[in-house]
Formats: structure tokens, C-alpha cells, sequence
């Protein structure tokens, strides 16, 4: 039997719109360790993590709130490290999208010290890639993608001790509709693949899928980041910054379905999910059910898909 560890960051640091740290709380409201027990799988929920408080203060030298990031994402990395160290698949639920950092950054260095092949679904309206020097907004939630490719302040690249702590070819974004200027040349000049709105709407998400998930096999390492702000606004209204025009909810159960359909997913975290703009706990309620999918969860009896 497969055991989650249940991670909470409850923190925005890395966000300029407050009230994701109380994120965490809304999802164990909305019964995802009884969700994840109804699919067979063995719980364990380790509570929220402890780190600095938001001090809500302006970007110094491009970035807002730096030091609160860096212990924060440390937190999260000796977590996750640790769950993986278990065996554990561990399940990190934010607080803002910075802490991918430390979340991703321990992946990463558990797939190179065990010779697994990393893949990374980073599922998002947002790009994520900005740097400091770039960023309109200096919010570390905006960079973890760049942060993770060696591109931020020192302290955020290398908790893993390798820098980069990944390559543009272990990420598939999905979802992207809203890039900065800065964020659109950083894109290109890194070939960071990108599945955005336009390509989902010209070629289906099933096809997009099948495309960010070629070459799985049996050694990767399956890492879903999914910042619930990917979702559209109409079924997922409570998160910071809501963009228009994303995945329906049926695009969405196609998504998590055919990433359990691999068998090969083992880390996720779910980020930015804000309950003080949430509509009764809805996008808690949502993001619940498709992680029900994303653990195989299916209407009828399924042959995998090859
Ligand atoms: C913008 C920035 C962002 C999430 C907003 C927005 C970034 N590109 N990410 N909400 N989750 O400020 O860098
Ligand atoms: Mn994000
Ligand atoms: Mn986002
Ligand atoms: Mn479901």
C-alpha cells in the first residue's frame, strides 16, 4: 500500500493577495485525507509546517519578503525530503506557489541520488519564471520556475546542493495564460516547453497530454505542481489571482486521469488555493476531487492506457 504524507505550508510570503496560508486547513476540511483512504491508500498528515509570519512589506532590490521565503522553503524541504526518504508519495499543500522551490528542489535531488528520471507537470495560468530584475510585482510566487532552473538569489537555488536544481526538459507547463514580457523572452531563451491556452484549444488536452507525458516509463518520477489558479475562474474562484479562460472541469478529470493512468506519479504539491476568496470551501471541494482522479479514481473498470 502507498502512504501520502500530508505536508502543510501554511504561509503568502510569496504572494501579494493574502490568505493562502489558510489553505492547508480548507483542504482537510473539504476531507482529502478521507478522499485519499477511499482509494486505498494509507494517510499520514504531518500538520503545517512553522515559519516566519507575512511582515507585508515591499520588494527590497526586486524581491518581497526574501528571508520569509528562504525558511520557509527550507521547512518544506527537509519535509518533503524526509517523506521521500519514507518511500512516502508526499502531498505538500500551500500557502503560495514559492514553496515549490523547496518542494521540487527535494524531488529533484531524491531522482539524482537514486538514478530516477524526473518529470515535473507544472499546471498554472501563470508562467512562473520571472526574475527579480524582471518581475513587475517582485512576488516570489512568480518565480519559483526560474528559481528552479538556477536563475534567483542564491539562497533559493541551491538547497539541494546541486544548481540547477533541474533542466528545462524535466517541466511540461500546462494551462499558461497570463506570461509577462520579461517572463516570455526568459520562456524562449531556456525552452522551458509550454502547453498553453491556445495550444490546449487548437489541439484537445488529451493530445496535450500524451505530449507532456512522452517518455515516461517505469523509472520516472512523476512530480504534478498544481496551482489551482491553472483551474478556470468559473469552477475555481477561490485563489489569489484568477485568470480568465482556463481548463474546464472536464479538461481537468482528463488531465488527472491520464497522469494516474502512468502509475508513476510520486510527489505533488497542491499551491495557492485562498479560502478567505473561495465560495463554501467550492475550490477545496474541487481540487479534492480531482486529486481523487489524479489517484485513479474512474467512473468505470480501465484497462490502462498504453
Ligand atoms: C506575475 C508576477 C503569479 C500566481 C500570480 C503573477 C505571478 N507574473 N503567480 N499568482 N500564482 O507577479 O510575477
Ligand atoms: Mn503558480
Ligand atoms: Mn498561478
Ligand atoms: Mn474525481
Amino acid at each position: 500500500m502507498k502512504t501520502i504524507s500530508l505536508i502543510g505550508a501554511p504561509t503568502d510570503v510569496g504572494a501579494s493577495v493574502k490568505g493562502a496560508g489558510m489553505g492547508p486547513d480548507a483542504l482537510r476540511v473539504a476531507g482529502l485525507a478521507q478522499a485519499l483512504e477511499a482509494r486505498d491508500l494509507a494517510v499520514v498528515d504531518h500538520g503545517n509546517l512553522h515559519g516566519p509570519a507575512n511582515p507585508w512589506q515591499a520588494p527590497v532590490n526586486g524581491l518581497r519578503h526574501l528571508n520569509e521565503a528562504i525558511d520557509w522553503n527550507q521547512a518544506v524541504y527537509d519535509e518533503v525530503s524526509n517523506a521521500l526518504k519514507l518511500g512516502h508519495i508526499p502531498m505538500m499543500l500551500g500557502g503560495d506557489h514559492c514553496l515549490a522551490i523547496g518542494s521540487i528542489s527535494a524531488v529533484a535531488k531524491y531522482c539524482k541520488d537514486n538514478g530516477k528520471k524526473l518529470l515535473v507537470l507544472w499546471f498554472d495560468a501563470h508562467a512562473d519564471s520571472n526574475l527579480s530584475t524582471i518581475s513587475p510585482t517582485g512576488n516570489i510566487h512568480g518565480m519559483p520556475v526560474a528559481c528552479l532552473m538556477g536563475h534567483g538569489p542564491e539562497q533559493l537555488i541551491a538547497y539541494g546542493g546541486y544548481t540547477p536544481a533541474m533542466q528545462p526538459n524535466e517541466i511540461r507547463q500546462i494551462g499558461i495564460r497570463s506570461v509577462d514580457d520579461g517572463e516570455r523572452q526568459f520562456i524562449h531563451d531556456m525552452g522551458i516547453p509550454v502547453f498553453d491556452m491556445r495550444y490546449i484549444d487548437e489541439h484537445g488536452m488529451r493530445e496535450v497530454m500524451l505530449k507532456a507525458l512522452e517518455g515516461v516509463d517505469e523509472n520516472t518520477h512523476l512530480h504534478v505542481s498544481f496551482d489551482l489558479d491553472c483551474l478556470d475562474p468559473d469552477i475555481a474562484p477561490g485563489v489569489g489571482t484568477a485568470v480568465l479562460g482556463g481548463p474546464t472541469y472536464r479538461e481537468a478529470q482528463l488531465c488527472m486521469e491520464m497522469i494516474a493512468d502512468t502509475g508513476r506519479l510520486a510527489s505533488i504539491d497542491i499551491v495557492e488555493l485562498n479560502p478567505a476568496l473561495d465560495v463554501r470551501n467550492q475550490t477545496a471541494i474541487m481540487a479534492v476531487d480531482l486529486i481523487e482522479s489524479l489517484f485513479g479514481k474512474s467512473t468505470l473498470v480501465r484497462m490502462a492506457a498504453k
